[in-house]
């Protein structure tokens, strides 16, 4: 019996873990959204395009911190994963919220809240429709276009390529997307071949209100946008180019970047210091501070040294450049607290 248990717990465990990301089911069955897209190419769609996504990140997440992570702290860090992952983890993403807004069977209305939303951005509903068309049509190659409410809580139409989207953090308009069109012709191609117009139409025709409306009203209360505005700052992310040029450069013994730009990462280091720090809910404002200060404090210390010191080793470069990338790190760690 306690073997029995044993193997009973090793099971699940592995089929937890194993099961990290699944493949939702659909709404509808696939011939519930004919004529708009065809049986097959809904039915392909989902079981061997989203299904792949899923396997596959699955399998690159394995081992790596990302692992047993929700899907959108994935997406809010992507810049620290792997290709795989960020292709896996956006095509998982999207997909989901592609099958989530689309229904054959309603001729559904945004609520006066969006509507309203809407009207102050676009005009008319027509006129986001047509930018949406735009976006779409202009996405060269594979991608997906998108309503998303930005950091400011505001409507916005936007663009993303292959399997990226606007909560990754290396998209330039980011955002909660509250509507997706998959413009890869995977997405079309059996029923419309090369004609994506004809296509954006037929989705257009059975996009599903209520929920998009819905997803438009959580996203004003959701706490990632705060997330993305706090990634919103200009000054650590240059200060973040200079140093990771010269930091990385001098672990690999290359001191030239460092000897070319200490005084460059010192100046960045200052503006820094000095920005207005754009993170809300933060608890820990005045440690932030503290480490800001350091920065700046360490970054003018290796530049009067490469300056005035006529003894200036590597070696001694490197350890006051750790330095400086570790106070750096705290910076990075005390916005990314919840
Ligand atoms: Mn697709």
């Amino acid at each position: 019996m306690k073997y029995l248990n044993t193997i009973l717990f090793c099971f699940l465990q592995i089929i937890l873990f194993s099961q990290q990301h699944t493949l939702p089911n659909l709404r509808f069955t696939y011939a519930e959204y004919e004529p708009f897209i065809d049986m097959k190419t809904m039915e392909i769609h989902h079981t061997k395009h989203h299904q792949g996504y899923v396997t596959n990140l699955n399998k690159a997440i394995a081992g790596t911190p990302f692992e047993n992570k929700p899907l959108s702290k994935v997406l809010l860090n992507i810049s620290n994963a792997s290709d795989a992952i960020r292709n896996n983890a956006g095509g998982h993403y999207n997909h989901t919220l592609f099958w989530e807004i689309l229904t054959p069977k309603t001729s559904s209305q945004p609520t006066e809240l969006l509507q309203k939303a809407i009207e102050e951005t676009f005009g008319k509903l027509d006129s986001l429709k047509t930018k949406m068309h735009q976006a779409c049509m202009s996405r060269f190659g594979s991608g997906w276009a998108w309503l998303i409410v930005n950091e400011e809580g505001k409507l916005q139409v936007t663009s993303t390529t292959n399997q990226d989207n606007p909560l990754m953090d290396l998209t330039m308009e980011r955002g909660i997307p509250i509507l997706g069109i998959d413009v890869w012709e995977h997405a079309y191609y059996l029923k419309h071949q090369n004609k994506r117009n004809d296509y954006i139409y037929a989705i257009w025709s059975i996009l599903d209100w209520d929920v998009i409306s819905q997803k438009y009203e959580e996203a004003l209360k959701d706490p990632i946008l705060a997330s993305i505005k706090s990634d919103n700052w200009p000054e650590l992310k240059t200060f973040h180019k200079v140093m990771s040029n010269t930091f990385h450069a001098a672990e690999k013994k290359d001191f030239k970047p460092i000897i070319d730009r200490h005084q460059e990462l010192m100046v960045k280091a200052y503006l820094l210091k000095n920005s207005e720090i754009p993170v809300l809910n933060l608890n820990d404002r005045p440690k932030l501070i503290k480490s800001l200060t350091k920065l700046e404090k360490q970054t003018k210390e290796l530049d009067e040294f490469i300056t005035l010191n006529k003894k200036v080793t590597n070696e001694l470069i490197m350890k006051k450049l750790i330095a400086i990338h570790d106070s750096f790190h705290e910076v990075i760690g005390l916005c990314k607290e919840e």
